[in-house]
């Protein structure tokens, strides 16, 4: 009797061990596969920390350090050219202002702009009684950033909190409008702005394409019809969009025109109509995109568009494929046009404010 008990019991002791034997197993094998689970996770997380760390460093550099990096073509032509006649023991004489003009319309600030400035710089100079070259370069810093900023224009975006703003991005071919939508559209999304953008290219063959790509990586939706379809239909559609959804900014891509040809200044009177009918309490800019490679060019476009549209802003691309960053000089100041952004660079993080005392400590 008493066998068969203790026989029963060490079955039951052999089951309880087997169970928890197998319990072992199962939690081991549990363990091993959330061990395989996290370090897989460890391991996606390590990847996008090392990705993060490059994006970081890129953002992280700093606003000067951006523009100045942006900025080493001019910088690299007007310093220099500067530092050659500034020599430790130079007379401030007539002949070294003649140089210092030549220097200064050679990076494209223009001829106006550069007269003011070393007419400026003389008086100064006299009413300061300064005699030592080395105290001339912070002076003459001083005055071209007052140059900069003499028609006291505002050089932000009209964008305000919980209101609808829609920016008709325009200019001539090839001058960046699209590569700026995509990283603007990316600016403003980071300081928390809804942004939408309107496809109204419907003129170049993959132009709609290239946007999506960049609503894409901008993390922007888009609005878009058939290549070919009518660009004031896509730009009213996207309104519709814009407010129903309560987006903060639209931003709308257009064609390359040329301010001469006829049926395209027609096609953005329509666009034009389409935005003050349809958002009328919206804040609107038109920004006309300037490619800062094409110097004096860019004069001569801007002239022209202001003569068919109102421009509200100017974004200049391209400055860090040129030593003509000058050039701002005489679009701010002689066109009067303030200069809301630039362009450093064909990447999304390529595109700062522009700010006149940052550009110009970005020149020395
Ligand atoms: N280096 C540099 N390249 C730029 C910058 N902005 C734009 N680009 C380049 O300029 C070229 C033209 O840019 P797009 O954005 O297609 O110009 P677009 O004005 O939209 O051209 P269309 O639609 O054909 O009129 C592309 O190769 C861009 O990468 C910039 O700030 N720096
Ligand atoms: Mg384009």
């Amino acid at each position: 009797m008493f066998d068969f008990f203790r026989k029963k019991k060490a079955d039951e002791c052999k089951e309880e061990k087997y169970i928890e034997k197998e319990n072992v197993y199962k939690n081991d094998k549990l363990n091993e596969e959330e061990n395989k689970e996290k370090l897989e996770k460890d391991l996606i997380l390590n990847q996008k920390n090392i990705e993060n760390t490059s994006d970081d460093v890129e953002e992280n550099l700093g606003f000067f350090a951006k523009i100045s990096k942006g900025l080493s073509k001019t910088r690299e032509q007007f310093s220099s050219q500067l530092k050659n006649i500034f020599t430790a023991n130079v007379k401030i004489d007539d002949d070294l202002y003649e140089e210092l003009e030549e220097i200064l319309i050679s990076s494209d600030i223009g001829m106006k702009s550069t007269i003011e400035i070393v007419d400026n710089l003389k008086f100064e100079i006299k009413a300061r009684s300064i005699k030592e070259p080395e105290k001339i370069f912070p002076l003459l810093k001083e005055i071209m950033i007052a140059k900069l900023d003499e028609k006291n224009l505002d050089n932000s975006l009209n964008i305000k909190d919980n209101e609808l703003t829609v920016i008709l991005v325009i200019g001539v071919n090839g001058v960046g409008k699209t590569t700026t939508i995509g990283k603007l559209a990316n600016n403003l999304e980071k300081q928390g702005k809804k942004v939408i953008l309107a496809a109204a290219d419907t003129f170049r063959a993959a132009a709609i394409e290239q946007l999506d790509s960049w609503a894409k990586e901008s993390n922007t939706p888009m609005i878009s019809h058939k290549e070919g379809s009518d660009p004031s239909a896509v730009i009213f559609d996207a309104i519709q969009s814009a407010k129903s959804n309560k987006y903060d900014v639209l931003i709308c891509d257009t064609a390359g025109r040329l301010h001469n040809k006829k049926n395209l200044m027609n096609e953005l009177e329509k666009i034009n109509r389409t935005i003050s009918t349809h958002a009328n309490k919206a804040n609107k800019e038109t920004l006309l995109i300037l490619d800062a490679t094409t110097g004096q060019n860019a004069i001569s476009q801007l002239r022209e568009f202001k003569n068919v549209c109102d421009i509200t802003g100017l974004i200049l691309t391209k400055l860090d494929g040129t030593a003509k960053g000058g050039v701002i000089f005489p679009l701010q100041v002689e066109l009067e046009v303030p200069v809301k952004y630039i362009g450093l660079g064909e990447g999304i993080n390529n595109l700062e404010k522009f700010d006149s005392k940052s550009f110009v400590e970005s020149m020395f």
